[in-house]
């Protein structure tokens, strides 16, 4: 069996050189992934990324029934991964990318471990709607729930809009994620933990329990309320959310039709 730096070495190579790689043969208990997926974020910050935020991942039925999957992962975004609202992305960079709608939280205040939705709620800065580009580097897109978590839960890029109150009320808003303005997945941020705000909790005791607990200016990616769509060069996807906005990437390279 390889250790756990030398699958922390293959991944982050994967996403780096955007080439699939085999599932995993090991089969790790859920802590040794989360340690390869810290392993491998320590060698983006060598390389001098900056950690922004954390993404939680199936946090959604939509979610957990498109991937098979039924537990909630967590993962880091770092500011490399950042994709400026309105701007492009390479379809180069990437191995096989899916979009999905979600909502992000950005914080103004620290937050504990243990915490209530009004005490999260508290130390909100902000509230947006944002799109998640997840790539996993796995060959297929097929996973484990280890597999996947070991590979930063699939965080590729993300792209967050305006910034709206956090007294915002975003418990069941609707969500339309459209890809060259053709609607492809309709959904509401209830289909989030039944209010993303409970996202956010859990997103504050997993990262203080990895010992890297939530702070002020950090960004949360709640999760994504319907089924991933693929992406292809030459597009522009959009989300709008009721009352928060939109949020939207083209895509470069030339379309294949
Ligand atoms: C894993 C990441 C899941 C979400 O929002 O549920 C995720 C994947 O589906 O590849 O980001
Ligand atoms: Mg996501």
């Amino acid at each position: 069996m390889r250790d756990l730096m030398e699958i922390a070495a293959c991944l982050d190579n994967a996403a780096k050189d955007a080439q699939a790689t085999a599932q995993l043969e090991e089969s790790l208990t859920l802590e040794d992934a989360y340690r390869v997926q810290a392993a491998s974020l320590a060698r983006r910050y060598e390389r001098g990324e900056t950690r922004v935020g954390v993404k939680m991942g199936f946090t959604s039925r939509a979610k957990m029934a498109q991937m098979g999957v039924d537990e909630m992962i967590w993962g880091r975004l770092t500011n490399k991964m950042l994709v400026e609202d309105g701007g492009s992305i390479d379809f180069a960079a990437y191995v096989h990318p899916r979009v999905e709608p979600e909502i992000a939280y950005v914080l103004k205040a620290p937050l504990p471990e243990k915490v209530t939705p009004a005490g999260a709620l508290a130390a909100v800065g902000g509230v947006a709607p944002a799109l998640e580009i997840i790539d996993s580097r796995y060959k297929d897109f097929k996973f484990s729930l280890t597999d996947v978590v070991a590979d930063n839960s699939s965080s590729s890029a993300f792209v967050v809009g305006p910034w709206a109150d956090p007294e915002t009320d975003v418990s069941n808003l609707g969500m339309v994620l459209e890809i060259d303005g053709e609607p492809r997945q309709i959904g509401s941020s209830a289909a989030i933990l039944g209010n993303p705000i409970r996202s956010l909790v859990a997103a504050a005791r997993l990262a203080a329990e990895a010992g890297e607990p939530l702070k002020a200016g950090d960004v949360v990616m709640a999760g994504g309320a319907t089924a991933a769509e693929h992406l292809a060069p030459g597009q522009h996807v959009r989300v709008t959310v009721q009352h928060l906005g939109k949020a939207e990437f083209t895509i470069d390279g030339a379309r294949a039709d």
